[in-house]
């Protein structure tokens, strides 16, 4: 029996602020502030625990090796000497981030019956660019038998693909065949959209979807420009709900038709700009939230705290709740280290519909198992990190070994040294 299993990226201990996201306003704001890898990372694991306590089943992915040395052998150059920014680009703990990590579609969708995963090339950002290669091993390690899972290469540059992030899938149940829906940019003002048709298209081919039920739908520039960087800062779904800001896709109306008419039984909840501006969607993040069906089947959207800190958000859900529509309950979690860089509760998680019993079990975690994790954490991430230690003329080098030697007592705690 297939379901629904969120994997989050644990924090990499080398988490920092060094504003290297632009069109991701929390990122540029917070440039340059002092970091808190151990409260992040502590941070994320506290969230997996309410998932769990929601009765959701759980999996992690683990902080790549940073500073990325291969990618800097790449660029001629070695940490040591390689020109500030580049030293930022190889340090980003930005996989953290697992809804770029690939674009999943389920058994259900896929012409084969199997689970089709496209780790994401991320080749916007020069920091996320080389997150794909090791992403693809874990990938390939967790999800190994042939018979469920198929495994492709990234997009070829220059399209762009973030991931999950700028993909929703609707169906009646996790386990039934469903809708599969694409976003992608086109333009965003001053900002790049990061997203390309091309991309998404070619990860629906080869996911083998069919085109029924596949529909394609271009993110509102006005939206990338208020800083939506991907589709996940204004839209979510899971199973027959839509829940979606008015301004989130250039055509609405068309876009919306589209869905319809491929998912008749969809409930599209649609939030008014004149109740949520596109502004206070993108500070809040109330729609970077986790959309889930716990087993008491009352779904429940899992806010960052920053949403009901916003008055007109928080009338929102309440106004919501209290109304009997398809989103039952609000949760609320605390991931600030996580946000501060623009990656809210969602960001942090890839959904793959799968028999958990198929995956490698080291990718699975319960309580006990978080609350190992959390003690290699509490034990050997830096406290804090001053960009300065990264950005400054002379590198921090005595930091580079703490963040590897913590990276290394997590994969021997979960006896994955194999991906060292
Ligand atoms: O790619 N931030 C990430 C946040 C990703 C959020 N993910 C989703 N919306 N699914 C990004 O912009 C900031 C890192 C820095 O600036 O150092 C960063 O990469």
């Amino acid at each position: 029996m297939t379901t629904e299993i969120n994997f989050d990226g644990i924090v990499g201990p080398s988490h920092n602020f060094a504003g290297l996201s632009h069109g991701n306003l929390a990122a540029t704001q917070n440039a340059g502030t002092p970091s808190y890898p151990r409260r992040a990372a502590l941070e994320g694991i506290d969230k997996m625990r309410a998932c769990l306590a929601l009765g959701l089943p759980q999996g992690i992915l683990l902080p790549h090796d940073r500073p990325d040395d291969r990618w800097l052998a790449a660029l001629a150059t070695t940490y040591a000497d390689a020109p500030p920014l580049l030293r930022a680009q190889a340090m980003s703990a930005s996989a953290m981030w697992a809804a770029n990590a690939a674009t999943v579609s389920p058994a259900a969708d896929a012409a084969d019956g199997r689970c089709h995963l496209t780790p994401a090339n991320l080749v916007t950002m020069p920091h996320r660019s080389h997150e794909a290669a090791y992403t693809a091993r874990q990938l390939a390690l967790a999800f190994a038998d042939p018979a469920y899972f198929a495994h492709h290469p990234p997009v070829p540059a220059p399209f762009g693909d973030e991931g999950a992030a700028n993909h929703m899938r609707l169906a009646p149940s996790h386990d039934e065949a469903g809708v599969e829906v694409f976003v992608y940019g086109v333009t965003g003002g001053a900002f790049p959209a990061r997203q390309s048709r091309d991309a998404s298209a070619a990860i629906a081919r080869a996911h083998g979807l069919d085109p029924a039920r596949t529909v394609f739908v271009e993110q509102s520039p006005a939206a990338i420009a208020a800083g939506a960087f991907h589709n996940d800062v204004v839209a979510v779904a899971n199973e027959r709900v839509l829940f979606v800001h008015e301004q989130a896709f250039a055509d609405p109306a068309a876009a919306y038709a589209a869905i319809q008419a491929a998912a008749p039984w969809v409930d599209i909840v649609e939030v008014p700009a004149d109740r949520v501006s596109l502004a206070q969607a993108v500070k809040s993040y109330l729609f970077n939230a986790q959309l889930v069906t716990p087993p008491d089947g009352r779904t429940t959207l899992i806010v960052p705290a920053e949403a009901t800190a916003d008055p007109a958000v928080a009338d929102w859900l309440t106004a919501m709740t209290a109304s009997n529509g398809p989103i039952r309950d609000v949760r609320t979690v605390d991931v600030r280290q996580s946000m501060a860089n623009g990656g809210g509760p969602a960001c942090l998680r890839l959904r793959v519909v799968a028999d958990p019993a198929t995956v490698d079990p080291r990718f699975l975690v319960d309580a006990a198992k978080l609350d190992r994790i959390a003690g290699v954490i509490a034990q050997s991430w830096p406290e804090t990190i001053v960009p300065a230690q990264i950005l400054g003329e002379r590198p921090d080098l005595a930091l580079v070994d703490t963040i590897r030697a913590a990276r290394s007592a997590l994969l021997e705690a979960l006896e994955l040294t194999e991906l060292g």
